[in-house]
């Protein structure tokens, strides 16, 4: 080999060193910034919803799945929804089961114990995408989280309870609520909110908390209802998926309220449901998905959404709100909702 020869390979040799260097350089730039938007070659193409339970009377369930569709059905993405029924020993499987058929590039989500299931099938299949509503998780670069602020969402509509319950009843000791089961979020941020809001309102009351059990025994619901409604409750509080139709049931038969969260569903039971707190996750879901689809959601994300972001509300805007709802106290909870959604009054959530 002539001297040329050597010295055009030397420089070949340093090229090509300078550029694996640079590779790498860039590589652990990417990985350790932790967020990695969807690559242009990611295209989706098909998207799953996991429903853990089912989506019939559970609003934040049904939000999903129509926000969902909404944007793949724009977006020419291939879409279903899976119900993976009442049996929570079962999810996880099941919604490994439905990452391993290969056949859907996201799969859409929502509530707390979500996260964690994720992160099992994600031993198994890898380059599975989660975008995941109701629940946090930070981190993974495979997983996109968005947490609700409840204790604010709780706060509006206990704030509204107490200011309902002492106008009917100015002896009345507490709001009756019931839960489908106990869980973190209700534990440590939801019933906490709703106590504070109380309390705030009518410094005297309490909550009488009772447990169906699940997600979908309306009867049961409609027991623990009425014995709540006997012992003196003017307002009841289902935080019940399917179940809270007994609570609706026995508080219109006595004349009583209900305070309704997750949805603005008055027309439910018109004069019965008097308020409601609401999550806009058929808006939240829909933009999100859109974004996922045009390779710009940030993977690894955990992102909390308050009052003060639009996501978190209390609609008082409704006809049947003003119809059955005194102007006195509309006015009073009108301040509370004001200073919420401005941000002038905000309430930390833990994450869970
Ligand atoms: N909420 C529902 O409305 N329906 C359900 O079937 C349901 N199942 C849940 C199962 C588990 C394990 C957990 C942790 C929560 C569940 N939730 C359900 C509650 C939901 O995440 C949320 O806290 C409430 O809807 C109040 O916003």
């Amino acid at each position: 080999m002539n001297a040329t020869c050597k010295s055009a390979l030397g420089f070949l040799r340093k090229i090509l060193i300078v550029t694996a260097f640079m590779a790498l350089l860039l590589s652990n730039f990417s990985s350790c910034t932790g967020k990695k938007a969807a690559k242009a070659g990611e295209t989706i193409r098909s998207l799953a919803v996991f429903v853990p339970g089912a989506a019939a009377g559970s609003p934040l369930y049904e939000q999903m799945v129509d926000g969902a569709r909404r944007s793949c059905e724009e977006n020419g993405v291939t879409f279903t929804a899976y119900e993976a029924g009442f049996n929570q020993a079962e999810w996880g499987e099941r919604l490994t089961g439905l990452a391993a058929s290969g056949k859907w590039d996201i799969i859409v989500s929502s509530n707390p114990s979500i996260p964690a299931l994720c992160l099992e099938t994600l031993k198994v299949v890898p380059g599975q995408r989660f975008l995941v509503a109701d629940g946090y998780l930070s981190g993974n670069k495979n997983i996109h989280t968005v947490l609700y602020n409840q204790v604010e969402q709780a706060y509006s509509l206990g704030y509204f309870a107490g200011l309902y319950s002492q106008f009917k009843d100015p002896a009345a000791l507490s709001v009756g609520v019931v839960v489908a089961q106990r869980y973190p979020s209700l534990d440590q941020a939801i019933l906490p909110g709703f106590e504070a809001g109380l309390r705030d309102a009518a410094p005297n009351m309490g909550i009488d908390v009772r447990l169906v059990g699940n997600w979908y025994d309306a009867a049961k619901a409609m027991e623990l209802s009425k014995a709540l409604l006997d012992s003196g409750a003017q307002v009841l509080f289902p935080i019940a998926g399917g179940a809270a139709q007994g609570v609706i049931t026995a508080a219109k038969d006595k004349g009583r309220s209900v305070v309704w969260f997750d949805s603005s569903n008055y027309s439910l039971a018109p004069g019965t449901i008097l308020a409601c707190s609401l999550l806009r996750q058929e808006k939240l879901i829909y933009e999100r998905v859109t974004q996922a689809i045009k390779g710009q959601l940030v993977w690894g994300e955990a992102e909390i959404l308050s009052m003060k972001d639009g996501y978190v509300d209390f609609d008082d805007n409704d006809e049947l709100y003003s119809r059955y709802v005194p102007e006195e106290l509309r006015a009073k909870m009108g301040i509370v909702v004001a200073e919420l959604r401005s941000g002038k009054k905000s309430l930390p959530t833990p994450t869970f």
